[in-house]
């Protein structure tokens, strides 16, 4: 993509209601554009790096067999007073009437509305498991919306829903997302702890919140540092596994405020290991049995004969979010440098040619290159613009692509100046870099 083609509308200096860094920026280098409070248009570059995050999110759910579907985002309030809680919800539900003055509401969750879709179509055990997940918008009129797509109202979400017999199988349903959660976390860059949490309006009482530690971060957290050297490498999708994976995590006392004990976290952890510090929730997990199955007359008949109200959980990441919290998370203060994880960057790599209004060589030099590097599946934005050289390299240095390659007056067509961002830049030739860029990105 040349810059002179794109819809990359970058602020002078950054805008003064951003509090945050991540806000800072995604309004700085226009990734999106508020519309109304707690609501945002995302732009070319923000919408490249939520789509990037989301496929990661959507391949890791199909990897443990949860089949995606689509459900609107206006539903009906019907199925929210069978459930119990259409009063409950309060003021963060945003209630609208259609035409036939029939009481709507936009969805800021879908447990109802999935459920109703399980009990029309499943009667029997032999059907079960089921795991069933969407990536869309949803709807919470908070309170204090703040720190841009961090907390805000209209937000993109992957929430997943699992269906089981009984409670053995439902745990196992849950660690299927929990090991997934970790997974995906990873494949962002990001180092996401479960805590223990507590369940709210969604219900239940096993839930576990994945929060990234982030001074900026909403979460108060209380933990053993141990923690943080767990990990999931080679665990496998089977029971026994994943049981074992659960409770390395769990030997190590971590919750968020909550479910915070200030007598049980003294006496679990020695005072050399405790950590008490702020982070974000991206991604949060519930276990709620028939808390929504009962109350919607969801059963299946069981092999017996009997039935039962099927055993249900619901597991959400915050897509939006997510691109806030890993600026959040991968900023370097010191440098001044936001480096975006080659997985998600919105362009794997930047050219930046000194442009000479007499002398266009070093613009067809880039354009050779892209070439080049399209042959390889490497997206690059090329900045094709007559600024000065200063103010363009200021300009890819905001944006955060991971690399740039700087193509000056002497052009030499073997070896190219390459530069990974916060390193210093070498010679090298474009087959190298091809190289070191696809190897970053199969470690995806
Ligand atoms: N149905 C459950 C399944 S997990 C649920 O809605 N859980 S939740 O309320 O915890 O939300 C899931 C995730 O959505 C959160 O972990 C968070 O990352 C994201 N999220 C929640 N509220 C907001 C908001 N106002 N703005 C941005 N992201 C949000």
């Amino acid at each position: 993509m040349y810059i002179s083609e794109s819809f990359i509308p970058i602020l002078k200096n950054n805008p003064s209601e951003a509090k945050i860094k991540s806000h800072q920026l995604m309004l700085r280098v226009g990734m999106i554009k508020q519309s109304s409070s707690g609501i945002y248009s995302w732009l070319p570059l923000g919408l490249k790096v939520m789509k990037k995050i989301e496929q990661i999110v959507r391949e890791e759910q199909n990897k443990i067999g949860a089949q995606e579907i689509l459900m609107p985002t206006i539903q009906s309030s019907e199925i929210w007073k069978e459930s119990g809680r259409y009063e409950d919800y309060g003021e963060e539900m945003l209630r609208i009437k259609d035409r036939q003055n029939r009481e709507m509401l936009y969805g800021p969750t879908n447990e109802e509305l999935v459920t109703d879709i399980f009990r029309s179509s499943v009667k029997s055990y032999k059907s079960l498991p089921q795991l069933l997940y969407h990536i869309q918008w949803k709807f919470r009129d908070e309170i204090r919306p703040r720190f841009g797509i961090m907390r805000c109202r209209e937000f993109f979400m992957k929430d997943a829903y699992s269906f089981d017999i009984n409670d053995e199988e439902a745990l196992f349903s849950y660690n299927k997302f929990f090991l997934s959660y970790l997974k995906t976390f990873k494949r962002l860059d990001l180092v996401a702890i479960p805590m223990a949490a507590d369940t709210g309006p969604i219900g239940g009482n096993l839930s576990h919140e994945f929060i990234i530690l982030a001074d900026t971060g909403e979460s108060k957290i209380y933990t053993d540092k141990r923690i943080f050297e767990v990990n999931s490498d080679g665990s496998k999708l089977d029971k026994k596994s994943l049981n074992n994976l659960r409770n390395k995590f769990e030997k190590f006392y971590s919750v968020t405020d909550e479910k915070f004990n200030k007598e049980e976290f003294e006496k679990k952890v020695i005072k050399e290991n405790r950590l008490i510090t702020k982070g974000i929730e991206v991604g949060h997990i519930f276990y709620f049995g028939d808390k929504y199955s009962k109350p919607m007359n969801c059963s299946v008949d069981l092999p017996e004969g009997k039935k039962d109200f099927v055993k249900m959980g619901s597991y959400g990441i915050g897509v939006s979010r997510l691109v806030g919290a890993i600026i959040e998370a991968k900023y370097n203060e010191t440098e001044e440098i936001m480096k975006w994880p080659i997985s998600v960057s919105p362009y794997d790599i930047s050219i930046i040619p000194i442009v000479n209004k007499n002398d266009k060589s070093t613009l067809e030099k880039a354009k050779r290159i892209n070439t080049e590097l399209e042959k390889n599946n490497i997206e690059s934005l090329i900045d094709d613009t007559d600024e000065n050289f200063s103010s363009k390299i200021k300009k890819m240095n905001l944006i955060g692509i991971p690399f740039q390659i700087i193509i000056g007056k002497q052009i030499d067509d073997d070896f190219i100046e390459f530069k990974e961002l916060g390193k210093n830049s070498k010679k090298v030739k474009l087959s190298e870099i091809i190289k070191i860029i696809k190897k970053q990105k199969e470690k995806n």
